[in-house]
């Protein structure tokens, strides 16, 4: 069986990029051999400024959302990684098998620092792809699942383990990283050039929590090409194409199917459709996460259950690891 670890930053609010490229996914995943592990990676977003109020409410959210959206808490594992000291634990003894020179190629910190100042910017963000390789490498697992954006820091990931693993022998598993297929990526709907971020403003993504009439106004004023013909083609129509993505997966008709439907219309009713059964879904999903979300109960249990169920297998590899180094380990 294949183990898989991932995580979500409760950044912002959830939306249709994570909900299609990654937690609808998740819980068709329980249904292939797969053993899973999913974490709220509350202490990633903290490399950028967060009210702690809304970081407290959007952690027990995507608890709430990912069972929403069809994840089985009996089956997967979810957590939270604050609640976990062996993250922090693990990040800290890995910061000490990485070099400054590595961290600093990182694509995503340049593209920070081409932005703003190098020096402006907080350690955490540099450093959060150790985090990150730690958070994988607690658990052995075999894959993770992972945008094109963070291929690199698999890749650093995979050369610490190596690093660790000559040293002092078979410690970590060196996990391969899968990219999530091109379709899976959801663009934003400003600009189909980038992807759908929940920390963009708010008319380029649509949020799960979104109300019915403004995922309609958002697709409706979501930019297109000026050809107003209806057809796939990634490199040429970035925003149609992506809306055509979108219009599939919601129902469950092929690209093939859906531009035929419309071979004789303007993107003006495509997008008022598109709106509109995008809405109707999120509907029955937002009905779906306020039971669940008020079922205080239910939600502690679950996240009591994955934290157990987390912490024993990562304390275990922490002991591990420090044993191996000569660190003194004990949990009381
Ligand atoms: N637009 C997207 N299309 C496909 N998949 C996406 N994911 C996020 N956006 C899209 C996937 O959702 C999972 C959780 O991602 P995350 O929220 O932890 O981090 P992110 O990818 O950095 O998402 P955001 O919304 O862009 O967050 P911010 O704005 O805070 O940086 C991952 O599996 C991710 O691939």
């Amino acid at each position: 069986m294949k183990r898989i670890v991932s995580g979500i930053k409760p950044t912002g609010e959830l939306t249709l990029g994570n909900y299609l490229g990654a937690m609808k996914r998740w819980a068709e995943m329980e249904n292939e051999n797969i053993e899973s592990f999913y974490f709220i990676a509350n202490l990633h977003a903290i490399t950028v400024r967060q009210d702690p109020f809304q970081l407290r409410k959007r952690t027990f959210d995507i608890v709430a959302w990912l069972i929403t959206c069809g994840v089985n808490p009996e089956k997967s594992l979810i957590f939270i990684q604050s609640m976990i000291p062996a993250h922090t634990e693990i990040c800290w003894v890995l910061t000490n098998y990485v070099t400054i020179g590595e961290l600093g190629k990182m694509t995503q910190f340049k593209d920070k620092v081409s932005k703003s100042s190098r020096e402006g910017q907080v350690a955490g963000l540099f450093e959060y792809p150790v985090l990150m390789a730690g958070d994988v490498l607690l658990y052995d697992a075999d894959e993770v699942p992972v945008g094109d954006d963070q291929m690199q820091h698999l890749e650093l990931t995979r050369n610490i383990a190596a690093r660790f693993n000559n040293l002092y022998g078979q410690t970590f598993k060196e996990p391969k990283g899968t990219v999530s297929k091109i379709t899976a990526r959801i663009m934003s709907l400003k600009n189909p050039e980038s992807k759908m971020s929940k920390s963009e403003t708010e008319d380029s993504y649509i949020a799960l929590e979104d109300k019915p009439e403004d995922i309609i106004k958002k697709f409706k004023r979501a930019v297109t090409d000026s050809e107003n013909q209806i057809r796939f083609d990634s490199e040429s129509k970035p925003a149609i194409s992506n809306l055509l993505n979108i219009y599939s997966a919601f129902s469950e008709k092929s690209i093939d199917e859906i531009v035929s439907d419309y071979k004789n219309e303007g993107y003006g009713k495509f997008k008022t459709d598109l709106g509109e059964l995008v809405a109707s879904k999120l509907d029955i999903l937002q009905k779906r996460f306020k039971e669940i979300r008020e079922d205080e109960e239910f939600l502690l249990k679950t996240i009591k259950r994955g934290n157990s169920g987390a912490s024993e297998i990562a304390d275990k590899k922490v002991s591990e690891v420090y044993e191996k180094i000569g660190l003194v380990y004990h949990r009381f």
